[in-house]
């Protein structure tokens, strides 16, 4: 009886700290934009343009220090919990080092930071240690917030994929990166819808010519009028489901030949490939979020054991 009970206590506990690290990490509510209405239909875009402010509540500019120059920004970056962002793994080629980045957070114009604007040093990344910068295979990587962000209307995390999906409309891009090949960035952010692509398309002789891997999408348009490109690295490929009302992240911006070229859209980092390992690097990181919980696991947990 008494074995019986500590069973019961255990898987209690389990749960228990499944639920808090999940409530407390707020992702149960992921995917939703409080100040946008998902209802309008937005008219078809060509090429990218402004998004409205806050638009795309878990998109982040990942900026890295120099001396002299100050903050830069080098990529874009998804929320996916209240202390976790997920980017490209190329985006730190540059640095490894997490002392010389800054996560902004609901930053709409670059240069003009609004009063909801969240700044936040890095305590880790972590990059997929399969990483290969030659294939781009595993093109992806976590940083770790030294302090969690509170979510409003501005700030939201969006949500990661469980299952493969075939039917993605509408997918969206967005990010500060350059609007031509050899142009320059945009100071505020940019958004554009796309089409995404069966692998074997982009995957022809004419295009990818079989580079592209299972864990790789390929999204854009095949006349090359929209794509992302450097400096949108690591941000969203984000989709609408409209049975659940929620955007899911199915991609991390990765690469391409060039960037708009026609036959090579944009490659993308699929991330329901990734679930399981996102999930590994997560729990560890937010074990100090649900601590916190620790003695209310023990009251529940010894309650349990002597109603028992
Ligand atoms: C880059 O250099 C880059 N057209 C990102 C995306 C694409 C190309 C280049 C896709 O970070």
């Amino acid at each position: 009886m008494r074995k019986e009970a500590m069973k019961v206590q255990l898987k209690i506990i389990q749960h228990l700290a499944n639920c808090i690290t999940f409530t407390t990490t707020g992702r149960k509510n992921c995917g939703t934009r409080p100040l946008m209405d998902e209802k309008k239909t937005e008219s078809r875009i060509i090429g990218g343009h402004d998004a409205m402010v806050g638009s795309w509540p878990w998109q982040v500019s990942l900026q890295h220090y120099t001396i002299g120059l100050g903050y830069f920004h080098l990529c874009g970056g998804s929320l996916i919990t209240n202390n976790t962002v997920l980017t490209a793994a190329h985006c730190v080629k540059k640095n490894r080092n997490a002392a010389f980045w800054r996560a902004v957070i609901a930053v709409h114009h670059l240069h003009a930071h609004n009063y909801y604007t969240r700044k936040r040093r890095v305590s880790t990344i972590t990059v997929h240690s399969d990483y290969d910068s030659e294939s781009y295979e595993n093109d992806i990587a976590l940083f770790t917030l030294i302090k969690h962000v509170k979510y409003n209307n501005y700030i939201q995390p969006i949500c990661i994929p469980e299952n493969d999906t075939i039917d993605l409309y509408p997918c969206y891009i967005a990010g500060w990166g350059n609007t031509k090949e050899k142009g320059v960035g945009k100071l505020i952010l940019q958004e554009a819808q796309v089409d995404v692509f069966p692998l074997r398309l982009c995957n022809r002789y004419d295009s990818y010519a079989g580079r592209l891997t299972e864990n790789m999408v390929c999204a854009g348009s095949l006349t090359g009028r929209v794509d992302s490109c450097q400096g949108d690295s690591g941000g969203p490929l984000m989709c609408y489901f409209r049975n659940v009302s929620r955007y899911y992240l199915i991609g991390i911006t990765s690469f391409g030949l060039g960037c708009g070229r026609p036959r090579y859209p944009g490659i993308y980092v699929r991330t329901v490939n990734y679930k399981n390992w996102i999930d590994a690097h997560l729990i560890a990181k937010t074990t100090d979020v649900s601590i916190r919980w620790v003695p209310i696991y023990w009251i529940v947990a010894w309650t349990v054991f002597y109603i028992l």
